[in-house]
């Protein structure tokens, strides 16, 4: 059955088509207790989520809505392990990957935790001896420089993470990202590095990515060039790969490499081995630390029930405001400056996983699928694109993200950083009328130029502290939340035919760039353009 025949849907339609021009300020005059009531809290996070134009018959309807889609069956059998990315035949289990050592999960017979629980076990070791120095370079140096080399989910999860709990790093071990084929990207990454120094890890679950490969063979040549050995390789470059036997033929030994599995999703994998710039930056502590956090929220998720399950809910009202309020696109801002990467990080979780236009079974999604997704740290978004949140012609959803208590206590700076985020959500919720603007003594004609609408919804999510465990928390929140949008929308959340398509394209294209005089059959603005730049290169 489509999503829109189904009697949920049908009952949400109608709900909307009676109570969708309810604005905030009425929901709010209508229940005093609104802002202490529509609340949540699990593993740390306290979920507000009373800005948004939703009443007790809307929250009741939604989890109807996911009842009737199977939410409760499609999360037990991620759990469970079975193969619910159907366009690829996989299991999904990052929930393994933060399993504690005593539990169990079983994929085609073998105990996936124990798995998981090995190859920490070897992180930990390598992450303890670069971060004493007991791991040493070719010539006998000390590693100082973690230059890790991936893209896509082979990037974004660990630079976020990097940035996030930079805060908690060993401040004399300085890592840095290498991603875009853009020989800029590693030349800027290593242009003061001293390769002695430095330890390469090559991310690429495939280990046939382009962009991974062509920037893991300059670095191999960077280093070969200052070191002049071969044998160089062993101590500067590990891997991180599903794929042993490409590793090797990269030269990197077996026993510097980390596995993973196939059951680990690319934008899915910072807590598996693809996070071992991460444990080399923070320790295996917090490391540890936030695989917790991200547990306790997979637990919650797993045993809380529909009304008051935080991912869910979270779900609930993204889909809520996308299919049937209409807004297109979310912004996630979060009110501190560690958390700076983890809006691209984000775009990527939700919109590679759910950018689909079909269901499963191929059929028509018909509905808007993965709003676009944006967003930059608080305060510095106020002073850009937050007019066209507050008076623009569209409506964009918030999720706002602050901390009680601040890493980098400074005057009253915390303070003041938090009441702009309260202020922000306050005015997107109530806005202010023509009335209240004159009152002010605002002439006539700046009065409409002054006038807040209002009624714009949003999330804020509370923490104490950005710790690993809230870090890991956050990223299971949206995880889930992305689940369970993805189930209430049919798709496959876990398969990226759209990213596969783009690494075909290019390898065409690269071919005629480099023939001495290729025959092209593109388009003709296509064609125009790969002349024009062939014409115009110097090499
Ligand atoms: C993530 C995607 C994609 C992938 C990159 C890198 O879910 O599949 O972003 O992570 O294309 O792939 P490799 O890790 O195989 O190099």
């Amino acid at each position: 059955m489509s999503l829109t025949e189904r009697a949920s849907w049908k009952a949400l339609t109608a709900h909307h088509a009676q109570v969708g021009t309810r604005t905030l300020r009425e929901l709010f005059a209508a229940d005093a207790e609104r802002g202490t009531r529509y609340t949540l809290e699990a593993a740390g996070l306290f979920l507000d989520y009373s800005k948004n134009r939703v009443d007790d018959q809307t929250l009741k309807l939604l989890s109807a809505l996911a009842e009737d889609c199977g939410l409760l069956e499609r999360r037990a059998a991620m759990f469970r392990g079975d193969a619910i990315n159907t366009t690829e035949k996989r299991a999904v289990l990052h929930i393994a990957l933060r399993a504690p050592a005593t539990q169990k999960i079983v994929v085609d017979g073998a105990n996936v935790v124990a798995d998981v629980h090995a190859v920490l076990d070897r992180m930990v070791t390598f992450a303890n001896a670069v971060r004493s120095g007991a791991w040493r370079g070719h010539s006998g140096k000390r590693i100082r420089h973690v230059v890790s080399i991936g893209i896509g989910g082979s990037d974004l999860g660990p630079v976020m993470a990097y940035e996030a709990l930079r805060h908690y790093s060993q401040r004399d071990l300085d890592l840095r990202f290498v991603s875009n084929v853009d020989g800029t990207d590693f030349k800027e990454a290593t242009r003061d590095l001293d390769a002695a120094e430095t330890l390469f890890i090559v991310c690429s679950k495939t280990f046939t990515t382009q962009e991974t490969l062509t920037n893991a063979h300059a670095a191999r040549a960077w280093s070969l060039q200052q070191l002049g050995d071969e044998k160089a390789v062993a101590r500067h470059f590990v891997a991180v790969s599903t794929h042993a036997e490409a590793v090797t033929q990269f030269g990197i030994a077996a026993e510097n490499m980390f596995g993973f599995w196939d059951w680990v999703g690319g934008r899915y994998s910072m807590d598996s081995a693809i996070g071992l710039s991460t444990m080399i930056a923070i320790g295996p502590d917090n490391f540890r630390a936030m695989l917790a956090g991200s547990h306790a929220i997979d637990e919650h998720f797993r045993s809380a029930a529909i009304g008051q399950n935080l991912p869910v809910l979270h779900g609930l009202l993204s889909i809520w405001n996308n299919n049937f309020l209409g807004a297109t696109t979310a912004a996630v801002l979060p009110y501190d400056q560690y958390l700076k990467r983890f809006p691209a990080y984000l775009q990527q979780l939700t919109m590679e996983s759910n950018g689909k236009h079909v269901t499963q079974d191929g059929k028509p999604v018909g509905v808007d699928t993965a709003p676009i997704l944006w967003g930059e740290p608080g305060t510095n978004g106020q002073h850009s694109f937050y007019q066209m949140i507050h008076q623009g012609t569209r409506l964009v959803p918030c999720d706002f993200i602050g901390f009680c208590n601040s890493l980098n206590p400074l005057g009253t700076q915390h303070d003041l950083l938090m009441a702009n985020l309260f202020a922000q959500s306050e005015a997107l919720a109530f806005g202010k009328t023509a009335g209240e603007v004159a009152a002010e003594g605002t002439v006539p004609e700046l009065v409409p130029h002054r006038v807040f609408e209002g009624n714009r919804p949003s999330n804020t999510l509370l923490a104490d502290r950005l710790t690993p465990e809230t870090l890991g928390a956050l990223v299971a929140l949206y995880e889930h939340s992305v689940f369970t949008q993805g189930v209430i929308w049919g798709i496959d959340s876990f398969d990226q035919w759209g990213v596969e398509l783009g690494k075909v394209l290019a390898k065409r294209v690269q071919g005629e760039l480099a023939a001495p005089n290729p025959e092209l059959k593109h388009d003709s603005s296509t064609n125009a353009l790969i002349r024009r730049y062939r014409s115009s290169r110097n090499h």
